[in-house]
């Protein structure tokens, strides 16, 4: 190769190397340009792999959920946007509001650039609804030396009902990184909740050295803030802790928590999303309130391999409690795994998961997960199968529906061959790895599973997405491992196709061999519930089908074992009306 083309083919690499770093949200250096603030967003740009029912924007980058809340009957949901271009880049605070959180329509951006206190960016961060129903938004700020600090924003006029413009009053940074904090790992502030002694409090996820912290403040009029001694939390070895997340559950019953509901016997959840992974972790714990500290109960161990919200392409999650249905509301953000290269030709890059309601699960040990029931409001037309058996390599097709934009749920019965499953390993302790090892298709040794559902997939089954189960049985227990398998969904160049997998703390001899799987499939994307809503996996895929081609949907097998579906419905969903 001649040099001058070395130095061309260099370049270009160099050029693409650098988007795939904006790309994984590395590099979060903020240099802020923007020429279009208060701009209407515009319509929507190329719509290949386009999502039907899930919330994004009509164009451009979008990253994490910010301070979503009900407010008045109803519901807001902020977050980090890029006005100008499909990569990450000129954060500011997007707006839409919705009264269901399925249909949405946009607002002006919220908070943007325009005071020292942000004017290099305004990032991540969440509402708290004051007494007297005035809500309040804290977020990060990045200021003229690029450091983060947090910033509050109000409403400017509470009889607005949309909220449309906020406020940053003059005396912000109301927190900023004194004393040992690193000033560039600063952010994320939570809903505060409000203590038994009338101080607020909020945390900020930090990090020193390696370890993980979140530091927390206190404060009574909201304005001035005092650091506490300890950390809420803190833990050695996992790094910048983003978007951390506390809020309380109850172990009595399903019913949903107000953040600062304070009383003997609660539990807490605490989550964070760990930068260096790019997954989220969460405990159940123990809010010592007196210490100020939170401890996390010994089953639930608090470091990269402990529990879950999303096993899948799920950052950033936030919660908040909707006092209008008395729930919890999980919101997550599912980014791209399409090319750079791709999102910059589509227009778009970015989509908020549909919200599920979550709750403490009844043996205490997890946290369970639901897609709001509002969803279903965009059911359509339906088929149903009952009691077919799939034999060993077999598949059933689900006909009768187009299925590009579906929800799905289906009930296996494998009660007839639980004394026949495959031993499980001790050392397969990496859910993840176990299922790309594994995978859709193996049958060797495989005797209960793979079995589950090929979606978005093409007519001759070449093509498409698999989201199935494993059993195993160890000692005395069945192991459950749940996987999403889309190294078949694209023959497209460019595409990041992990398998990813949970395994499923279930017991399916109470259950007497039953098992439910739900998966909304949205063209680029595809949402899976197992048991339930105990193990939940989200990936993106981008499926070239043939053009003129439709998007199938089979139920498979392909353990030794038949596999019984007891009862399958599925949906054709309509299009939400999304921004
Ligand atoms: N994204 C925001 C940060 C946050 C990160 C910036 C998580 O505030 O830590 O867009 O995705």
């Amino acid at each position: 190769m001649s040099s001058s083309r070395q130095v061309v083919r260099s370049c270009l690499l160099l050029v693409l190397f650098s988007c795939f770093l904006w790309k994984r949200d590395v590099v979060e250096g903020s240099h802020y340009r923007i020429a279009s603030i208060g701009a209407p967003l515009v319509a929507p740009a190329n719509i290949t792999n386009r999502t039907g029912y899930h919330f994004q924007s009509p164009k451009n980058w979008i990253n994490d959920p910010n301070g979503p809340m009900y407010y008045n009957g109803i519901y807001h949901l902020f977050y980090q946007y890029n006005p100008e271009e499909p990569i990450w880049g000129n954060i500011v605070w997007a707006h839409s509001y919705s009264t269901d959180m399925i249909n949405w329509k946009p607002l002006q951006p919220a908070i943007y650039p325009s005071a020292p206190f942000d004017i290099n960016g305004c990032w991540s961060g969440s509402a708290t609804i004051l007494p007297g129903n005035k809500p309040v938004i804290f977020y990060t700020g990045i200021d003229p030396q690029n450091r983060q600090v947090q910033n509050i924003a109000f409403p400017k006029n509470l009889s607005d009902p949309f909220l449309r413009e906020w406020v940053k009053p003059h005396y912000n940074p109301v927190i900023n990184p004194s004393g040992d904090v690193n000033a560039s790992a600063f952010r994320d502030p939570t809903t505060a909740w409000y203590g038994p002694d009338g101080h607020w409090r909020t945390v900020v996820g930090s990090k020193q050295g390696d370890r993980g912290v979140a530091i927390l403040y206190r404060s009574r009029d909201f304005i001035n803030w005092a650091v506490s001694k300890n950390p809420l939390h803190s833990v050695e070895g996992t790094g910048m802790w983003e978007c951390p997340d506390f809020f309380p559950v109850s172990p009595m019953t399903t019913d949903a928590l107000d953040t600062s509901a304070f009383r003997k016997g609660l539990k807490h959840v605490f989550k964070v999303s760990l930068d260096i992974t790019r997954y989220e972790y969460y405990t159940i714990g123990t809010y010592d309130f007196v210490n100020e500290r939170y401890i996390p109960d010994g089953l639930s161990p608090d470091n990269h391999t402990g529990l879950r919200f999303d096993y899948g392409n799920f950052y950033a999650s936030k919660t908040f409690y909707d006092d209008g249905k008395r729930r919890r509301i999980l919101w997550g953000w599912s980014n791209e795994s399409d090319s750079v290269l791709n999102d910059w030709k589509k227009g778009w890059a970015g989509i908020q998961a549909i919200p599920r309601a979550v709750w403490l699960a009844g043996d205490g040990r997890q946290v369970v997960q639901w897609p709001v029931d509002e969803v279903e409001s965009l059911r359509h037309k339906q088929v149903m199968i009952n009691k077919k058996t799939i034999k060993s390599g077999g598949v059933v097709e689900v006909k009768g529906i187009e299925t590009e934009q579906a929800d799905v749920e289906v009930v296996f019965d494998v009660s007839s061959c639980l004394d026949k499953v495959e031993k499980f390993d001790p050392g397969w302790t990496d859910p993840q790895k176990l299922c790309s090892l594994k995978g859709a298709e193996d049958q060797k040794g495989a005797e209960v599973g793979p079995f589950g559902l090929y979606v978005l997939a093409s007519g001759d089954g070449e093509k498409r997405t698999a989201v199935f189960f494993r059993i195993f049985k160890d000692v005395n227990k069945h192991v459950i491992l749940m996987c999403h398998d889309p190294t078949k969904s694209s023959k497209r160049e460019g595409l990041y196709k992990p398998t990813y997998g949970g395994f499923v703390d279930y017991d399916i001899n109470k259950s007497a061999g039953k098992i439910s799987l739900r998966s909304l499939i949205d063209h680029s994307v595809v949402e899976s519930f197992g048991a339930m809503g105990r193990t939940c996996i989200t990936s993106r895929v981008y499926p070239d089908f043939a053009p003129g081609s439709k998007a199938h949907l089979f139920a498979f097998n392909n353990g030794n074992a038949g596999v019984k579906i007891l009862q399958l419905k599925a949906w054709e969903m309509r299009k939400a009306l999304v921004n």
